[in-house]
């Protein structure tokens, strides 16, 4: 199995890579950030307590993200999969020891954790571009779009350390076109 975790800040592009490497390495996208939304485009419990939180730029609580997670891999496991994508978890501490002892259960490795490298100018600058199409309300406002930075600083990118001392972290530039990023996430992968 191929594991990977696309890790960086809101707006790095985590969603937008996801789509290319799932195609190319046939792997299960899971992100936290889509389930969310379509828990609340369901309006499920879990997705009206979750837009409290993402409506204000600050993230969902860890058993919440955590629990719903686990579900997801089970659901997925019971398929025969390639590997997975984590696109968006996990995004503090807690989650990050949840997930390591979640994958030891069930005996499957995580390979790489890719971090995009993006300034916060230009993460603010593509998050209100795409507030102006995407209708997403944490999109709209550059003061969430703000806090969602320091939510960011403050909770996950100690995670980027966690993996770091596991030898797992890669380092990708994350600004440039869409298609040099795209390269620089295959190169780092096939180096596996
Ligand atoms: P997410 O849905 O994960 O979204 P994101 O961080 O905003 O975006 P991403 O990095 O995927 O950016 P994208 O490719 O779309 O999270 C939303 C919220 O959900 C969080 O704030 C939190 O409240 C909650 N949440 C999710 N997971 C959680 C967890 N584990 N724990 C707790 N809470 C959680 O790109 C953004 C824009 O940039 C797009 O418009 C794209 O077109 C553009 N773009 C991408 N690459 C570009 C490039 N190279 N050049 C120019 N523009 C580019």
């Amino acid at each position: 199995m191929l594991n990977l975790i696309l890790f960086g800040p809101p707006g790095s592009g985590k969603g937008t890579q996801s789509e290319g490497l799932i195609k190319k390495y046939q792997l299960q996208h899971l992100s936290t950030g889509d389930i969310l939304r379509s828990e609340i485009a369901n309006q499920t419990a879990l997705g009206l307590e979750a837009k409290k939180f993402m409506d204000k730029g600050i993230l969902v609580p860890d058993e919440v993200v955590i629990g719903m997670i686990g579900s997801k891999i089970d659901a997925c496991m019971a398929q025969d999969v390639a590997g997975f994508i984590f696109d968006g978890f996990p995004r503090t501490i807690p989650q990050a020891e949840a997930l390591d002892r979640l994958m030891s259960f069930k005996n499957i490795p995580l390979n790489k954790v890719l971090s995009l490298e993006v300034s916060e100018q230009e993460l603010v600058k593509r998050l209100l571009e795409r507030g102006t199409t995407s209708g997403r309300a944490d999109d709209q406002n550059e003061e969430i779009i703000r806090q969602r930075v320091v939510e960011y600083r403050i909770k996950t990118e100690p995670v980027a350390g966690f993996y770091d001392k596991q030898k797992k972290l890669v380092r990708i530039k994350g600004e440039g076109t869409v298609d040099e990023i795209f390269t620089s996430l295959c190169k780092a992968i096939d180096s596996l």
